[in-house]
């Protein structure tokens, strides 16, 4: 026999359908017993709808209904009837009917779920991933992925709309040294050589500007073999950007007229642009980073200067050290306990802090410190901060990136705590004028971003004299003190681009055998051009006020980048390496 094709999805009918006879699939979210009758909540991606089987109206159906378990998917004929009144379901748009069951499929059984399909109960993220196609059966999960599945679809339109074309770039590419690790995959037709899979479409959405693309977008997979946090994914969606003829402000206004579109449709929210800009050194003046939360205030407040003289051996020490003595005030947290002041100075410590000072101010400030600091020195303090009666003063003194660490942590983590964050707020900032090199461990430079980031024109003359110092044309997109975007101006002129291969160590042998294709293509008409990456992923779960981005991605990696539910990676048959010519030691 056919098995009963639906004529509604579970969300569909209403009173005003009574008396129809309908067809519903869909899975058994419950079943509940009551004397004679047997009800079934039918779900499916769109609802519920109460079923009812009666023995005198639903005859063989009725007895078949007291095999059904949680999760079986059924088909169910029958007549939509308006529930007895008292009896409504508010929560639900079917609550008003339900359907009285004339025959009844039963489609597939189903084993007993390892956990329970509910929003109110999520079991360990282990079992979750595991059993990920039954994770995805909850509403949150569908939410998210419906939610992810409309902001590609308005990231896709607002950027057609704006005269931009998507194309795709290859994900097997030649493995080039970058920021990133890359996953590599052997090429059985050449044993012994590698692609590598791409870190981001880089290099190849600069060769589309080469060819007169123009403006170009892609949703691209990027796949990078680095550590795992709860916002970082070994592969994850980037919206990718590039643009010919444009300087700074235009890629950051594309940016800002794109988030504001796409929040207002699909949030409802008026973002305000253009969004705050900060330099780098800016940035980590008042924040601490280069990724500050601006939905709140608790600026840091350097206090250096108070101290060159100061008798207090801590803070004179730090500073003849080259460091710094900074300081954060925390708005009425001159309440907090002594124990938890002692559980942030721990948290310090362990990130390599030597301690946490505080200073309450009350009628007179009290402080383990307040006694080796003179009269002038507090009086400093207290002005520099605009400290009121109530507020709790943090110092930290130390070397500038420790002093910095610290406090911007503090800063955060205080904030959650006294609750100063509105969290249905979306506080967008641009961070700008980043160095265009840092030193790696052994004192040698590696590009901050990318090496095909374009220095400012202002700093070209101490390029090769002070490269430390020579800032990028990059920026950072910012959102409520998570890196959401990245960007840059490109170097378009081939040899600029050698200048700074050279400077990254690399000989004129090596970068012409790894990016020679590159440098040749920059030398036959590259326009000017920039651009910028937002991470989907990121952008998806901050909309969405969650935590992880694993929750909008459908089969995301655990921290250890495994799949829990298939196993990968996993060991491949010994003949399937030699065809490859590949042997492992391990
Ligand atoms: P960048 O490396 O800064 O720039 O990446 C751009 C944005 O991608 C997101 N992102 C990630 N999201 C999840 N998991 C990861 N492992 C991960 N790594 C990065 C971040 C980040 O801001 N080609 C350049 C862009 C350009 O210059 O145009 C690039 O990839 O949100």
């Amino acid at each position: 026999m056919a098995w009963l094709k639906r004529t509604h999805n579970c969300a569909q009918l209403r009173a005003s359908d009574e008396g129809r006879e309908v067809v519903l699939n869909g899975w058994v979210d419950s079943r509940r017993d009551h004397g004679n009758l047997v009800f079934v909540d039918l779900r499916d991606l769109f609802g519920k709808t109460q079923i009812v089987f009666s023995p005198d109206r639903s005859g063989e159906a009725h007895k078949l209904a007291q095999e059904l378990k949680s999760e079986y998917v059924i088909a169910i004929k029958g007549i939509v009837k308006r529930r007895l009144p008292g009896k409504e379901n508010k929560e639900i748009p079917t609550g008003e009917i339900e359907v009285h069951a004339t025959q009844l499929q039963i489609l597939s059984e189903a084993k007993t779920l390892p956990f329970e399909i509910t929003n109110n109960h999520f079991p360990s993220e282990e079992l979750r991933l595991r059993y990920r196609y039954l994770d995805m059966r909850r509403k949150f999960m569908q939410k998210n992925f419906l939610f992810r599945h409309r902001l590609l679809q308005e990231i896709r339109a607002h950027f057609t709309s704006s005269g931009f074309m998507e194309i795709e770039t290859p994900y097997m590419i030649k493995n080039t040294p970058g920021g990133a690790r890359n996953f590599l995959v052997p090429s059985r037709s050449q044993p012994g050589t590698f692609f590598a899979l791409a870190e981001s479409p880089q290099i190849f959405k600069q060769l589309f500007m080469i060819s007169g693309f123009d403006k170009y977008f892609q949703i691209a997979r990027c796949f990078r073999d680095e550590d795992l946090r709860a916002d970082r994914q070994p592969e994850f969606t980037q919206l990718d950007i590039e643009m010919s003829f444009v300087d700074e402000d235009d890629v950051m206004e594309t940016v800002e007229d794109a988030m504001k579109e796409i929040f207002k449709r699909l949030l409802k929210i008026d973002i305000i642009t253009p969004f705050e800009k900060l330099s780098y050194e800016e940035s980590l003046k008042s924040y601490g980073t280069d990724k500050p939360d601006i939905r709140f205030g608790m600026k840091l407040v350097e206090l250096t200067d108070l101290f060159y003289q100061s008798s207090f051996n801590i803070f004179r020490c730090a500073i003849d050290e080259g460091g710094m003595v900074k300081c954060i005030n925390v708005p009425d947290g001159a309440r907090l306990s002594r124990a938890q002041l002692d559980q942030y100075e721990k948290d310090l410590l362990k990130m390599g802090a030597k301690g946490l000072l505080w200073l309450k101010i009350q009628e007179k400030p009290s402080s383990p410190i307040a006694k080796y600091l003179s009269e002038k020195e507090l009086q400093g303090i207290i002005t520099k901060t605009g400290a009121q009666k109530g507020d709790l003063i943090l110092i930290s003194a130390g070397s500038r990136d420790l002093v910095n660490l610290s406090l911007s942590f503090l800063r955060e983590n205080l904030a959650k705590s006294l609750g100063l964050i509105n969290q249905k707020e979306f506080k967008f900032c641009w961070v700008k004028d980043f160095p265009l090199f840092e030193e790696g461990k052994e004192g040698e430079l590696l590009s901050r971003h990318h090496p095909f980031t374009s220095p400012r024109d202002e700093d070209l003359e101490i390029l090769e004299q002070n490269p430390l110092k020579v800032r990028a044309k990059a920026y950072d997109l910012i959102l409520n003190g998570v890196e959401i975007g990245g960007g840059s101006i490109r170097i378009h002129k081939s040899e600029l681009q050698k200048r700074i291969f050279r400077l990254l160590g690399f000989s004129e042998q090596e970068f012409s055998s790894k990016f020679g294709f590159f440098l040749e293509a920059l030398q036959y008409g590259a326009p000017p051009h920039g651009g910028i990456a937002l991470g989907l992923d990121r952008l998806a779960m901050l909309m969405l006020g969650l935590d992880s981005i694993r929750d909008v991605i459908p089969f995301p990696k655990t921290q250890t980048a495994s799949c829990l539910l298939s196993g990968a990676p996993t060991r491949v048959p010994k003949e399937h390496l030699e065809e490859l010519g590949i042997k492992t030691n391990t």
